[in-house]
């Protein structure tokens, strides 16, 4: 991987980190921050991981040590401006940090990216970048391997093993392969206890979660001789049944578990506009599609959010150009 080396450097010549991630953090944004964050204060260094939103429920079991702070910024933006390295992980757009953003670009310490998204946003000094990547976590794991072989633990391994499952949907996606089982079986060895962590992440739903789900299943929808599958999560769902955006991660696999469906959709109706997944099967480059509306991602996963549009008008208007995909 191009940049390996660069960092490595970096990381020995400092010794103050800041690392974040992206707005609404997943199992691959924590477990890397986290993963990280233990590795840089095993050699010695000082690190910090600021997000903008609050921590899921469900990864909190990765944070015994409540090292996953809030950003805000009356008590942390000088820690961002006066750190000497900031860590970005798992994404590569400066506009995914939000309220960290402003101050991120402020800041003079050295920029560094590690992800596995395409289209790189140009606001960093170095990127380790592998878009063939199932998650950013393997590439965080070649990452450390690189600068010590022998310093993976279970503090690394545990969100590690934890970034790689969600992000791989329990080692099922298309990108799954070989390298990611070696890189599964070698974090095991460090005490991770898969049946543990699937259950922390996927069996803590509260009956709000569940109640949701019922309610967007309900909107399921299927178009072009049932090629494309979109359902459709209202604010009033979310109201109804006391629940927030957070909780509709990984709802948009049920639209692709349809026989037949190759593109799936989900709408989130937010406070503040429209934020739509993209799924997609084999060759269907969803992420152009993604694109169209202003957003961008994997071939078979991408987003995009939109402001100031109606809920009903860009359904329409995403299914429509969507039929030259399907
Ligand atoms: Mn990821």
């Amino acid at each position: 991987m191009q940049g390996i080396r660069e960092i490595a450097d970096i990381v020995k010549q400092n010794n103050n980190f800041v690392i974040t991630s992206h707005v609404n953090p997943d199992g691959d944004s924590l477990g890397c921050e986290l993963a990280l964050a233990h590795f840089l204060r095993k050699i010695g260094k000082s690190a910090t991981i600021l997000n903008h939103n609050e921590t899921p429920k469900f990864y909190e079991f990765l944070d015994k040590r409540n090292e996953l702070i809030k950003f805000h910024p009356d008590l942390h933006k000088d820690i961002i401006l006066n750190t000497d390295v900031i860590f970005v992980v798992d994404t590569n757009q400066s506009d995914r940090l939000r309220s960290l953003e402003k101050p991120v670009l402020q800041s003079k310490a050295i920029k560094v990216i590690i992800d596995h998204h395409l289209e790189a946003g140009d606001f960093a000094d170095f990127y380790l970048i592998d878009s063939e990547a199932t998650s950013t976590a393997e590439i965080l794991y070649k990452f450390l391997l690189s600068m010590d072989n022998d310093i993976i633990d279970y503090d690394i391994a545990h969100p590690l093993y934890t970034a790689i499952m969600t992000d791989t949907g329990s080692f099922r996606f298309p990108r799954t392969d070989i390298e990611t089982h070696q890189i599964i079986a070698h974090l095991l060895h460090f005490g991770v206890d898969p049946t543990e962590v699937y259950s922390k992440v996927y069996e803590s739903w509260t009956l709000g979660r569940m109640r949701l789900l019922g309610e967007v299943l309900d909107t399921a929808k299927t178009e072009y001789d049932g090629k494309l599958a979109y359902i459709v999560c209202s604010q009033k769902m979310f109201d109804a049944t006391g629940t927030t955006e957070v909780e509709t991660d990984n709802f948009t696999n049920y639209p692709m578990s349809i026989e037949g469906v190759q593109i799936g959709l989900l709408f989130n109706e937010l406070d503040d506009g429209i934020k739509i997944s993209f799924r997609s099967k084999g060759d269907i480059p969803v992420n152009e599609l993604a694109k169209e509306f202003g957003g961008g991602g994997h071939k078979n996963a991408a987003g995009a959010r939109l402001f100031g549009v109606k809920l009903e008008e860009i359904v329409k208007e995403v299914i429509m150009k969507a039929q030259k995909y399907v």
